[in-house]
């Protein structure tokens, strides 16, 4: 599993305060528990309420990538703000994200060739989010075909078929399981499955456990990375025993100990 530590993002209170001031005390702290809780990747957004967003994304990968190694995932769709961020990257860089349309995906590939990162597309353009499966696959299959066109290697490629809240349409689920089955087949090697793993249960009731389940359904029909709360242990050692029960690692008692970064 593909973990995108979710908590760098200036949606959240403590990281909107430390935009606004430069504090740079709460970023740190959040970098290092989720790099403890075994993140892949540290997401890192801005938020909507920064002033200067190109500038607040330079300044969060800074402070980040002055704190640990862990590769950073750039969260944007605004170009000049992904750019910002790169412009001051020194280690692997995951862009999140370029939407759909041909000419975005023209413009996020060569950039994300030029500093030799991995790209996450999602299944939308600028019309909107269809909520279907086929038409999700026909972006599917235009992410994968640009990609062959500007030779950027599949194994970099990530197609997100943007999760909508659960108590929005309780239908998603089942044509997410089905996408990321799909999505699986499309080439060899095939695209990784992304998704914002907290859009699922936002709003609700049963946030860790709506999520939590969501996950292991999602890895045993081939979904392998997620945005998501790594702070979550029991969401965490859930991915890691759903893997194990798909065949992904190999059982020993120990598995979680081994498991475990
Ligand atoms: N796909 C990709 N990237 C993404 C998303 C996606 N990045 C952003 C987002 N979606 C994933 N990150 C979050 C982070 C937090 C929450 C949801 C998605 C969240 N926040 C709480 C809420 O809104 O209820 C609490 C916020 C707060 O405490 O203020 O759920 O889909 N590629």
């Amino acid at each position: 599993m593909i973990s995108i530590g979710e908590r760098i993002n200036g949606m959240f209170k403590d990281v909107r305060e430390a935009i606004k001031n430069k504090d740079p005390k709460a970023v740190r702290e959040l970098a290092i528990k989720q790099t403890e809780a075994g993140a892949s990747f540290l997401d890192v957004n801005v938020g909507t309420a920064a002033a200067d967003p190109a500038e607040a994304m330079k300044w969060l990968v800074e402070v980040v990538q002055d704190t640990v190694k862990t590769p950073i995932a750039i969260d944007s769709q605004k170009f000049d703000v992904v750019k910002a961020g790169l412009s001051v990257a020194k280690n692997e860089i995951l862009i999140n994200s370029s939407k759909g349309d041909p000419e975005e995906l023209d413009k996020f590939m060569t950039l994300a060739k030029e500093y030799n990162a991995s790209l996450i597309c999602l299944t939308m353009d600028k019309t909107g989010i269809p909520q279907d499966v086929a038409r999700r696959m026909e972006f599917a299959m235009k992410i994968v075909e640009k990609a062959v066109e500007h030779e950027f290697e599949l194994s970099k490629v990530y197609i997100d078929p943007v999760l909508f809240p659960i108590n929005v349409d309780q239908k998603q689920p089942a044509l997410m399981f089905d996408i990321f089955n799909q999505i699986k087949m499309i080439s060899d090697p095939p695209p990784h499955r992304n998704v914002g793993l907290s859009n699922f249960s936002q709003g609700t009731k049963e946030k860790r456990l709506l999520a939590r389940v969501f996950l292991t359904m999602g890895i045993s029909y081939g979904l392998d990375a997620a945005v998501m709360d790594v702070l979550d242990k029991d969401l965490m050692d859930a991915a890691i025993t759903a893997e194990i029960i798909m065949n992904q690692h190999l059982y020993s008692d120990s598995y979680l100990t081994a498991c475990r970064k």
